[in-house]
């Protein structure tokens, strides 16, 4: 009972959340964010990478750095990281258990296991976004990114969900 009932509780929860401004707080429990620099996704991982100490991150040193990083994080050697073993990483090597990219976005093909092959993948696929693929490496400045104030005052709640998107 337990186990089937806690599933639901968690769902509503979040489409509770995800329902709309209907249920946003009014008045002063509106949010609104003054700016500044965030860490893009994985960007305390890939800076960890820069062995050589000139703030890039070269295509040896990203992929020493993956090996690095699978092997830290499939603590017990079993050639696959688990949702536990994934999250006790995320929390050590990205900052945070909820730090971007999620588990469920690396296992592919979602055996719940989070291959070598899966892991360098899905890291590579970022480096390249920050332009790996077309420069060779990743200099640090690719690796934050400025988000501008947000005041939302007419009701306009997607513009946060709209700037969240436009992190992508
Ligand atoms: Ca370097
Ligand atoms: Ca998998």
């Amino acid at each position: 009972m337990t186990r089937t009932l806690l599933p639901i509780l968690a769902a509503t929860v979040v489409a509770a959340a995800c329902a709309g401004p209907q249920n946003r707080p009014q008045g002063d429990g509106r949010s609104s964010f003054d700016g500044g620099l965030i860490l893009n996704s994985a960007a305390l991982f890939f800076a960890g990478m820069d062995a050589d100490g000139d703030y890039a991150i070269d295509r040896s040193e990203l992929s020493e750095g993956l090996t690095a990083g699978f092997a830290a994080a499939d603590a017990d050697r079993s050639g696959g990281i688990t949702a536990i073993e994934y999250q006790a990483w995320a929390q050590a090597a990205l900052g945070s258990k909820d730090a971007l990219p999620g588990r469920i976005s690396l296992d592919v093909n979602a055996d719940n296991t989070i291959t070598e092959t899966e892991f360098r993948t899905g890291f590579t696929d970022i480096a390249d976004g920050y332009g790996m693929s077309t420069r060779g490496e990743i200099a640090f400045v690719k690796l934050v990114r400025y988000v501008p104030p947000v005041r939302p005052t007419n009701g306009d709640w997607n513009r946060d969900v709209n700037i969240e998107r436009g992190r992508r």
